[in-house]
């Protein structure tokens, strides 16, 4: 192939729109920089939320300062000599109920510190939580993650306190801490600046209701288990739609709930 000869004028073109480029990463950047989040994690275990949000993505967001991350142990708004923040349920249901009192202490203090545009309850009868409610909550400034324990907090927490309450499935866990940390992850990759790669949130699984193509890396041939060639070829425009047919197809055949 022949080496396309460039004018003196592309050049300048080029440098131009290069110079364009990076303006307009450097006003990203900073635009970045402003939306900060706060996340409030209420949980009588603060020890189940140790590692889950102190490494990769997560860890290098707070590092950059898009997120905050408090974690609370609702423990210490217990009164008296045990701390107690659970207690038989009225009616006499089997299981332990988490009390009113070192959680409504708890929200109050927070509430009165600053304006929370969320307080949400973990719970496996709340909205089953998804992409776009990651989405919604990556917008908001502060957040407070309520994570319940034993059978349940007392109704009239729900009732008066929280604004939404969130499942991560249909199954049951013994507590909301592994979902608190499952959201959070969720909502502070999309922060604008948390990944690398500005594109890669948005190629996400799921982001446009779509499951991702495959993806490989090197060798393109081990033992025999070949790379598509399609990937091979460098031509963009070919492995856009490439991967634009994988997409559909796999949503076709794993998740044709999606597509509907
Ligand atoms: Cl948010 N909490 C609990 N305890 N179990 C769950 C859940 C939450 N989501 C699914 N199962």
């Amino acid at each position: 192939m022949a080496r396309a000869i460039i004018s003196v004028e592309d050049k300048k073109k080029r440098v131009a729109k290069s110079a364009a480029k990076k303006k307009n990463a450097s006003a990203r950047k900073s635009a970045a920089k402003k939306h900060h989040l706060r996340i409030d994690i209420l949980t009588a275990v603060p020890e189940l939320l140790n590692s889950p949000l102190n490494f990769s993505i997560v860890e290098r967001a707070k590092k950059k300062g898009l997120v905050r991350i408090f974690i609370h142990n609702i423990r210490d708004y217990a009164k008296g000599k045990y701390k107690k923040v659970d207690d038989y349920s009225y009616g006499g249901e089997a299981g332990m109920v988490m009390m009113i009192e070192p959680i409504y202490t708890l929200i109050t203090k927070l509430k009165k510190q600053r304006k929370y545009d969320e307080i949400i309850y973990l719970t496996p009868d709340g909205e089953i939580f998804n992409q776009q409610i990651a989405n919604q909550l990556s917008l908001k400034k502060n957040i407070i993650l309520l994570c319940g324990h034993y059978k349940g907090i007392d109704h009239r927490i729900r009732e008066h306190l929280i604004t939404m309450e969130i499942s991560i499935g249909d199954y049951v866990l013994s507590g909301g801490e592994i979902a608190a940390a499952a959201i959070s992850d969720t909502i502070i990759r999309l922060l604008p600046g948390a990944l690398s790669d500005e594109t890669s949130a948005l190629s996400d699984s799921f982001q446009d209701n779509l499951l991702s193509a495959p993806i490989y890396t090197r060798p393109a041939d081990f033992k025999g288990w070949k790379v598509p060639e399609i990937l091979l070829s460098g031509n963009h425009d070919k492995i856009a739609q490439w991967n634009d047919e994988q997409s559909l197809a796999r949503t076709k055949k794993l998740r044709p709930d999606l597509l509907k």
